[in-house]
């Protein structure tokens, strides 16, 4: 699997409220993406906190991670994320989601899972975990709302969407960030010719 990463805080300030966490273990790829609620220093300490749980809990189910992450950040502002999960042996893309993280999938017709209302360490009501089928090649972000969710694959030719996942984040991140927030965006795909 070849990943694109854009991390960047809002400007003027020094560190950035979002994060992100990918793992690749027993075939299977878990990408993260976290968003702090606000900016600055408080909103970099709830997501790293997510992260440093994700770091120690990864192998749990997408359910299992958003309530242990929900307890750990309790004493923290607060924060979105977007757990995506590629089960490679399996073929499938599980998805969950707390806040405003986005979660995009091109695969043989568009999947676009849904993130719950709620902030972790906050309100958390209910974990909804959805099951979508995949396919090598099919073309997966996630990302924080300093990317406008205006962005849409249908925006960009075939070809683009062949392009490195680097390059595409790259572009998504170019043309769509918001400017008044911190803005991550996770891309990634599974090139046909790889294992
Ligand atoms: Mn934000």
């Amino acid at each position: 699997m070849r990943f694109g990463v854009i991390n960047e805080a809002l400007k003027g300030q020094t560190v950035c409220g979002d994060a992100y966490f990918i793992k690749e273990f027993e075939n299977k790829v878990l990408i993260a993406v976290i968003d702090g609620l606000g900016h600055g220093s408080d909103a970099a300490v709830a997501a790293n906190r997510a992260v440093e749980y994700l770091e120690s809990h990864y192998e749990k189910s997408l359910t299992e991670i958003i309530k242990g992450c929900h307890e750990e950040l309790k004493k923290t502002r607060g924060a979105a994320i977007g757990l995506a999960l590629i089960d490679l042996d399996r073929s499938v893309l599980r998805y969950a989601g707390v806040g405003n993280i986005e979660a995009r999938v091109r695969s043989r017709t568009t999947i676009r899972p849904v993130s719950v209302n709620g902030i972790l360490g906050y309100n958390l009501r209910k974990v909804k975990e959805e099951e979508f089928p995949y396919n090598p090649g099919d073309l997966i972000i996630l990302h924080s709302d300093g990317i406008s969710g205006k962005f849409d694959f249908n925006l960009f030719p075939p070809e683009f969407l062949g392009q490195h996942p680097q390059t595409i984040a790259e572009r998504i991140a170019a043309e769509f960030c918001r400017e008044r927030d911190d803005f991550t965006i996770v891309v990634a795909r599974q090139d046909k010719m790889e294992n």
